[in-house]
């Protein structure tokens, strides 16, 4: 089958590879944070002989686990790995020394590793003991696959997913207020299958007032983790009885209410009391400023954020700057209402040419939805 593929000019024998450490590198995807997903192949004579994919930060890496099963035959072997082999000593010790011990021949990488404690070095450190390196292949998807480690590493800013719903005439509630449930079951359960892979969900404090949500992953067989729970709320107006600041058996997510010194200081013992960490962050015309938020939750840890809502946050959100990525369900309803509100909010902007243009646009449905995802930068 691989030859058919080979034949026919589908993919080299490097992507054939490269695909499957790839593939391997996803089963840590949501895991690893804050460091990447990574997959790593041992290849000999056309023959897999090793595999391994970094599964929690601390433990070892992809490279390492992938010499492990190959053993002795991986002298004079290939090994393909998503990312450039690692050549410092961090939690663990540089993957280069480990690759260069165990005689490997050639070294194939999807990407140089944009952290800068590697940058190159560890590419550099295997050609300097004469192995034969090859760097760039399939990297468009290797960065996509690692998109939130690359934000974090070179930026120290968690990267942030605008998550929205909204009808088919741009309303993500009634003029009632009712929202549940604007998609399809389908649909629903995709967003915890992303919440499942993002470090934090972040919402505002009038979404928390409208909808009272619990912000945890909920997926069959218990399967999935929960994020951090951000709450947005320069005064602390946050109900006592609301359910992500009561941590239970339900709900036992950490939850972090970010606010502001604007807030009643007496209050934000009451929280604490409650368990729930209460931040105090710079405000910026009498809000929350995101921006120092989002560098609090970088140094943390926090490699990523999904923001679901509501209308005022998300445009604040989009405003600062820190949106990365925008994934909108549109749901084929339509309700009507001109006081209805649509997924972003705030005072908008006065002329079509100032519109914020979106790039590198996908549509695909899920159930009776569409769902469309596209980035804010040029990638
Ligand atoms: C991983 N897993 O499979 C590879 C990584 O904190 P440390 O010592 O584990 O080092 C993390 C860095 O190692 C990470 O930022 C990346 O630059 C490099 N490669 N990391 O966690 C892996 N290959
Ligand atoms: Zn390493």
């Amino acid at each position: 089958k691989l030859r058919g593929f080979l034949l026919r000019g589908v993919v080299t024998m490097d992507e054939f590879f490269m695909r499957e450490a790839l593939n391997l590198a996803r089963n840590g995807l949501g895991r690893t944070s804050p460091n990447p997903a990574v997959g790593a192949l041992i290849v000999k004579e056309g023959r897999v002989i090793g595999r391994g994919y970094h599964r929690k930060a601390g433990t070892p890496h992809a490279e390492i686990l992938a010499l492990r099963e190959a053993g002795k035959e991986a002298e004079g072997a290939t090994l393909y790995v998503n990312l450039e082999p690692c050549s410092h000593y961090g939690r663990t010790p540089p993957c280069s020394e480990a690759i260069i011990k165990a005689g490997i021949k050639r070294v194939v990488a999807a990407m140089v590793d944009p952290n800068p404690k590697v940058a190159g070095r560890g590419l550099a450190h295997l050609k300097a003991a004469g192995i034969k390196v090859k760097v760039g292949v399939l990297e468009e998807e290797a960065r996509k696959l690692n998109e939130f480690f690359i934000k974090h590493i070179t930026t120290g800013f968690p990267f942030v997913t605008l998550k929205g719903a909204m009808t088919l005439d741009g309303k993500i509630a009634t003029v009632t207020g009712d929202s549940r449930w604007v998609t399809g079951p389908l649909a629903r359960e995709y967003v915890h299958q992303l919440r499942d892979q993002y470090d934090a969900i972040m919402v505002g404090v009038g979404t928390v007032l409208a909808d009272d949500p619990l912000l945890t992953t909920r997926l069959p067989e218990g399967q999935g983790r929960d994020p951090v729970r951000v709450i947005v709320d320069s005064r602390l107006r946050i109900p006592l009885e609301a359910k992500v600041v009561n941590i239970s058996e339900k709900s036992s997510a950490p939850t972090i209410v970010a606010t502001t010194n604007l807030a009643d200081p007496e209050r934000k013992k009451v929280l604490e009391d409650k368990g729930v960490e209460v931040l105090t962050v710079n405000h910026k015309d009498s809000r929350v400023d995101l921006n120092h938020l989002m560098m609090l939750l970088g140094q943390r840890g926090i490699i990523s954020v999904l923001l679901e809502g509501g209308a005022q946050l998300n445009a604040s959100a989009i405003e600062a700057g820190i949106v990365d990525k925008i994934l909108m369900f549109i749901a084929p309803k339509i309700i009507g209402g001109s006081l209805a509100p649509g997924p972003v909010g705030g005072r908008g902007i006065e002329k079509m040419q100032e519109a914020l243009l979106l790039h590198e646009v996908e549509v695909t449905t899920i159930g009776a939805d569409v769902l469309i995802s596209a980035y804010i930068r040029k990638g």
